[in-house]
């Protein structure tokens, strides 16, 4: 069955690798390079083909700008299957953004740091991966020198994303409330990620007004971060997004101290770690829910609502160990019903959850991957072990889906697998469950 399973995964992989020396998350409904998938898939190929897992990473930090910031799409190539495209972005107002490739004015969250760690630990050769590291490492530096330059709105050390996008979590009911104070126009466009998917399954046509609106600010301010700190509607701290930043510092901490030298930089690393894990805990962590929640910058609040985020700042060793069984105690309680697969999205007992609706309560096995190694960090073996097993069984069940209903009952009718199918963050991420 392992086996089995690996050769399909590697199948996946293989079909969505293009000639530009990048991966597309799935076919027809995301034809480009995007961030965060990147990363999560060079972990995948680096079990079987690490020439395409370094050229993975490659050619995403190809497209860095000259200030640092790596984009959330790369349009390597043509295609009118996705809507917006780089004509909608025009990435080239920004001063400093790549003239090589088109991209978006956004980012996605920072996963590069702990991906060549990941690269580092699972390749054979450990020298020609130490030398791929070497030649790429001040990149990713320069790219955490951005966020601590560019996204620290009150130097405390928490990053903030300007639009939804940039959490990787789309139409999460976390924004609900940020929609409401919000009055875009109605825009006049083409979907066409309902060509490939079922409408039920995607964000409606008005969230997608919000998702334009916003960007539209940020172009009619050339995506200057300092003007859109002070105007986007949408300004967000994120635990999700904190946590892989915060994580990837310790990565490069790590990558740093293997290479030598750098000892400048390593200082400013540790810095910025110690800043941002106080302030994490101080201003991230909600005590009535017993989990970290997001900090709406721009309303100046918490927003109280429990999603898969809430749990990942284990990934990152963020909380102490008092604190991480409490997050654990949360997750089991409010996720972790005997007739629910680990682990939904948001919060399955809230009225805005959604089994089938994208980041409105669907499981994702990128944040499944997240959560197991943030269980084993605490040693929660047990848990970890039930989050991999999940993983698993509802792939195996369903095939490389982009996301899974959590409801255990839902399976028996053999529906349970939505979004795009063959989709490589899970295929890839499934390579390395089933190798741990
Ligand atoms: C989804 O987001 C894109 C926009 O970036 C979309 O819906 O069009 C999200 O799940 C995001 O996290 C992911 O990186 C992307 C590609 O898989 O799809």
């Amino acid at each position: 069955m392992k086996e089995k399973l690996i050769n399909k995964a590697m199948e996946v992989l293989d079909a969505n690798f293009q000639n530009g020396g990048f991966t597309i998350p799935c076919k027809g409904l995301y034809p480009f390079q995007w961030n965060w998938d990147s990363g999560f898939i060079a972990i995948g190929l680096a079990y079987y083909n690490m020439e395409n897992a370094q050229l993975e990473i490659k050619t995403l930090l190809d497209a860095q700008w000259d200030n640092g910031f790596i984009p959330h799409i790369v349009f390597h190539n043509e295609s009118d299957s996705y809507f917006p495209g780089a004509d909608f972005h025009k990435s080239d107002l920004h001063p400093k953004a790549s003239k090589k490739f088109r991209s978006t004015g956004m980012t996605q969250p920072p996963v590069l740091g702990f991906v060549l760690h990941e690269m580092y630990r699972i390749a054979q050769d450990k020298q020609d991966m130490l030398g791929f590291i070497t030649r790429n490492l001040d990149k990713v530096y320069d790219n955490h020198l951005y966020f601590y330059n560019n996204r620290d709105l009150h130097n405390e050390g928490l990053m903030y994303i300007y639009h939804n996008w940039e959490s990787g979590t789309d139409n999460s009911p976390i924004w609900d409330d940020i929609w409401t104070t919000i009055d875009p126009p109605e825009y006049t466009f083409e979907r066409r990620d309902t060509t490939h998917v079922d409408a039920s399954q995607r964000p409606s046509k008005r969230e997608y007004d919000y998702y334009l609106h916003i960007i539209d600010i940020a172009k009619e301010n050339q995506y200057n971060d300092a003007k859109i700190a002070e105007l986007s509607p949408f300004l967000v701290q994120d635990p999700l997004f904190n946590a892989m930043l915060i994580k990837s510092n310790e990565a490069l901490i790590d990558l740093y101290t293997l290479i030598g030298g750098n000892e400048s930089k390593i200082d400013q690393l540790k810095s910025w770690q110690a800043k941002s894990i106080s302030s994490f805990n101080k201003k991230l962590f909600n005590k009535k829910l017993g989990a970290y929640v997001h900090y709406d910058l721009r309303n100046e609040k918490q927003i109280e609502l429990l999603s898969s985020s809430s749990f990942s700042p284990l990934y990152a060793c963020i909380p102490d160990k008092e604190r991480a069984e409490q997050v654990v105690n949360t997750m089991i309680d409010k996720f972790g019903g005997d007739n629910r697969y680990l682990c939904a999205s948001f919060d399955p007992a809230s009225d805005r959850f959604n089994p089938i609706k994208y980041w409105r309560g669907p499981v994702w096995i990128n944040l499944n991957w997240l959560l197991y190694y943030g269980l084993k960090n605490y040693g929660y073996d047990s848990i970890a072990q039930r989050v991999k097993e999940d993983s698993i069984a509802l792939i195996q069940q369903h095939g490389f889906y982009e996301y899974f209903d959590s409801r255990k009952e839902k399976h028996n009718t053999n529906v349970g697998g939505y979004g795009g199918n063959d989709f490589s963050w899970s295929a890839a991420l499934l390579i390395d469950l089933l190798n741990n």
